[in-house]
């Protein structure tokens, strides 16, 4: 299969918030916002610096080891709920009382609300790894089919904290399929990603556009823009990453598509996680 990488850099490779003049600024922003409505996924490199990455790791690092082994079930997913290392994604991270901050951390707001066009607020931080050495890769999916969002005004701003390449699992997107509404989705057995896309065929994978980051790197996607990501193949390499949801003010939830999402996702992690202890 041939693969596509995401190599169009010149414009999108600065340092942000960069102290910018004003009309770099609006340059920059408008090449952004262009290509996140015409793509559904934009790449920011070096979104954060060293000393705001650090902080960052050095939390998550404090939250994995005193706060994970305390939670329940449905906040850690492992690979293997007795091998502590293969801790594979972290949800509602926000009763930390860092990570409840960290919504309100002013560049991401900034950048969120540039393309989501709108004041938006962000949603309980994320972590998301493939341990080496395990077998999960993350299915084609559209993010809205989970939290069925009407208008789709919602995005995914998703960080690099490890190099991240094809070997170890990197994201993968098909540009423009934001525009063409939320394909048919069903149970995949896969903790944390409990829906795939299920006609996501070859003529889909000759379009992906693969995405390589390094730690600090961020990649935001549109909520209705197909996704996905092999298994990590790397032997010793970890894949992680955080992210955080951002939705517009203007969204509103359709509660019965919600609800029978959250039953159906219920029901398949309440028998894997079973499963897997
Ligand atoms: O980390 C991954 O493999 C997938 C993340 C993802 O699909 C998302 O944040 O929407």
């Amino acid at each position: 299969m041939d693969v596509v990488l995401y190599e169009d850099v010149a414009v999108l490779c600065w340092i942000w918030p960069k102290k910018l003049n004003r009309r770099e600024d609006s340059v920059i922003s408008s090449d952004v916002k262009q290509r996140y409505h015409r793509d559904g996924f934009v790449v920011v490199y070096k979104f954060l610096d060293g000393d705001q990455l650090q902080l960052l790791n050095a939390n998550l690092d404090r939250y994995i080891n005193e706060i994970v082994p305390n939670l329940p079930p449905s906040d850690a997913f492992y690979q293997d709920r007795s091998r502590p290392e293969t801790l594979k994604q972290l949800q509602h991270m926000g009763q930390d009382s860092f990570f409840d901050a960290y919504r309100r951390n002013e560049s991401w707001n900034q950048l969120a609300e540039l393309l989501i066009g709108e004041p938006a607020e962000a949603q309980g931080a994320e972590w998301f790894n493939k341990p080496p050495g395990t077998e999960h890769l993350t299915p084609a999916h559209q993010d809205n089919y989970y939290f069925c969002l009407r208008p789709a005004n919602v995005a995914t701003l998703w960080l690099a904290l490890d190099p991240i390449d094809e070997e170890n699992g990197c994201l993968r997107y098909i540009p423009g399929s934001h525009h063409q509404g939320i394909r048919p989705h069903a149970a995949t057995k896969v903790l944390g990603f409990s829906q795939g896309i299920t006609d996501y065929g070859a003529d889909d994978a000759t379009k992906e556009q693969v995405i390589a980051l390094e730690p600090g790197d961020l990649v935001v996607h549109h909520g209705e823009t197909i996704h996905r990501a092999d298994a990590n193949r790397s032997p010793t390499r970890n894949r992680r990453a955080f992210a955080m949801v951002f939705r517009g003010v203007s969204c509103r939830r359709d509660e019965t598509a919600y609800e029978r999402y959250t039953d159906a996702m219920q029901r398949q992690h309440d028998e894997m996680i079973q499963e897997a202890s």
